[in-house]
């Protein structure tokens, strides 16, 4: 079991409770257990087993919970998320979904109004029952409908990075078979789109029965929904379902092209093998019923005049015309990647110390860093005002001397606060190596008053790029009202950069407004926000997205060596 399944089982057991209604300080602790376990850097599984005593030393995991981490990791659940699970209905769960409904509130809607999923939901938001709901109101009602439709909207899909790594373990595993000649992710996951609805594998055998039975039995597959002789379909454990099909090896690439789509890449590329009076399906492209390719990718597009697109870029937003004028970007690796601009560390929200991130940098060999804790309006995350700012500043340069191979900036996260004010004062902001400013809070004013606030921040001499540009948090909450061409016009004149925040939960800029940043002449800066020295392992998320950009190595600032980096912080 991993350690963000451990965690997640815990936050759940969090969240159930909180929904009956438990003590404060016992949803609280689950909590807390669930956030040490999630980031911690070594296997939960092997600390188990050196018994609870082992677990206990860990910072907010108690002897109740460690007593649970055994069993849950003997057994792969606990009697208690189980019971849980029984008294409240998944409907109810869903409800914690919507922004702006925490447990306590979804709590008042289970137990007043009794409605037990999102369709119930929205119809006593829509009939007025909410809003006279104590606690509750029009307003709230209306953000509920809102958050519905959000949801609604973005449907029951996965994070890429969840997905992914479910994936791309039973295709190690389905590699390991003998009669297995080669096995791939397929469909959305390898387009590395934010979201997946489902999974797509291929695998190549000689034998399909027995890769069949791998999926059936593997660890991560919870159910076997559908099975035929080449074909079988599982719901994984944490939900996702998936396609396992088992094609011949002179199928490979014909079944690749098709299954990774998209739909309307590949319509456009089967009409072009009408064109040339060619027949293209899973099993290959023909002429008449001779196989003309089918062995590999590169064949059939040849076959249709274009070079190899990569699967990032195969949404049929231009590809198809760049690959024919031979203009395909050569796209970013995640080993150009030489720096990262935004992190935290203990003196906010982060886990980690100031040397512990430092440390864990290097290890991934980025040559350079930003330390940017928060400003002092998200209290929440203990923002730091001027005074404890200059103080962590004053610790970092002392920390920085030590170190010769990596270049540490003294940065801020400063919030661009509701009345467009920056939260820390010009000659404070004078002082940083590196600002980034960000929005936090009033992301649902109108747009007229979010550009106003952008703006502000733009036109500033002290901020060096805009962070997670519009707030949003993928398939759970929209971002700001943000006009774009406006936003990237006053960067550019400004000199000021724009942030891929690579967390999976944001890519923000996404892929089609970092192609437009990158179309205004904008240096691209991708993050991870690392909140923990794992933290900075989401690196390749925000590469995934700048490469369905389209965006190559020379578009991303952090790609460059850190003198040439520097340049680019001196403003115009
Ligand atoms: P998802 O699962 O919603 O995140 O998106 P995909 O792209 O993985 O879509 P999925 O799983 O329905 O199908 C995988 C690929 O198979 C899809 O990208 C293209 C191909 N495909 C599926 N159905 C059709 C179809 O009706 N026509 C064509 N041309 N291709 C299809
Ligand atoms: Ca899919
Ligand atoms: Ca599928």
């Amino acid at each position: 079991m991993k350690n963000v399944d451990v965690a997640r089982h815990f936050e759940e057991i969090g969240d159930l409770l909180e929904i009956q209604g438990a003590n404060a300080f016992r949803v609280r602790a689950y909590r807390n257990g669930s956030r040490t376990i999630e980031d911690l850097a070594e296997p939960i599984a092997g600390i188990a087993a050196n018994g609870e005593k082992a677990l206990v030393e860990l910072p907010g995991i108690g002897k109740d919970i460690a007593a649970k981490i055994v069993v849950l990791i003997e057994t792969g659940t606990t009697p208690q998320l189980e019971k849980l699970r029984e008294e409240v209905p998944p409907g109810v769960v869903d409800m914690l979904r919507i922004q702006g409904l925490g447990p306590k509130k979804v709590k008042a809607l289970f137990a007043e109004l009794k409605v037990t999923s999102l369709d119930e939901l929205k119809a006593a938001a829509e009939s007025g029952a909410v809003a006279d709901l104590k606690g509750f109101g029009k307003k709230t009602a209306q953000v509920i409908l809102e958050g519905i439709e959000h949801i609604v909207h973005v449907g029951n899909r996965f994070f890429l990075a969840e997905a992914l790594v479910a994936a791309e373990a039973i295709v190690h595993d389905l590699k390991q078979l003998k009669s297995v000649t080669q096995a791939s992710v397929a469909g959305s996951a390898r387009r590395r789109k934010e979201t997946c609805g489902d999974l797509d594998v291929l695998a190549t055998s000689t034998d399909s029965s027995a890769a069949m039975d791998l999926l059936g039995d593997h660890e991560l597959v919870e159910k076997v929904l559908a099975r035929g002789e080449t074909k079988q379909r599982v719901r994984l454990r944490s939900g996702i379902e998936m396609d396992l099909r088992v094609v011949p090896d002179e199928s490979y690439g014909a079944a690749m092209q098709y299954f990774t789509g998209s739909k309307e890449h590949n319509i456009v590329i089967r009409q072009r093998t009408q064109k040339r009076g060619l027949k293209l399906n899973e099993y290959g492209l023909f002429r008449d019923d001779e196989l003309v390719a089918g062995e590999t990718e590169e064949a059939i597009y040849k076959a249709v005049d274009l070079p190899w697109i990569p699967p990032e870029l195969r949404e049929n937003r231009g590809e198809i015309e760049l690959a024919e004028q031979d203009k395909l970007p050569k796209l970013l690796e995640l080993k150009d990647i030489k720096g990262d601009l935004h992190m935290h560390t203990t003196a906010t929200d982060g886990t980690a110390s100031i040397t512990e991130m430092i440390e864990a940098a290097r290890e991934r060999g980025l040559k350079y860093i930003a330390i940017t804790d928060h400003s002092k309006r998200v209290t929440m995350a203990n923002g730091l005002d001027a005074e404890r700012l200059r103080k962590h500043w004053t610790e970092i340069r002392k920390i920085r001397e030590e170190y010769s191979d990596i270049e540490v900036l003294c940065g801020i996260e400063c919030d661009i606060l509701e009345d467009a004010e920056l939260d820390l004062p010009d000659d404070v902001l004078a002082e940083a190596d590196w600002v980034i400013a960000v929005l936090h809070y009033g992301l649902k004013q109108p747009g007229e008053q979010i550009m106003k606030r952008l703006l502000n921040a733009v036109k500033n001499p002290h901020v060096s790029a805009i962070g997670h540009p519009c707030g949003r948090i993928v398939g759970r909450r929209p971002g700001a009202d943000i006009h774009y061409p406006d936003l990237f016009k006053a960067a550019a004149d400004h000199g000021v950069l724009m942030e891929i925040n690579a967390h999976p939960s944001r890519l923000d800029l996404d892929d089609i407004q970092a192609a437009a940043a990158k179309d205004h002449g904008i240096p691209i800066v991708i993050n991870t926000d690392a909140h923990s020295t794992t933290g900075f392992d989401v690196m390749q998320y925000g590469v995934y997205q700048a490469r369905r950009a389209g965006l190559e190595k020379n578009d991303v600032a952090n790609t460059l060596p850190f003198n040439k980096f520097k340049k680019l912080l001196k403003r115009s």
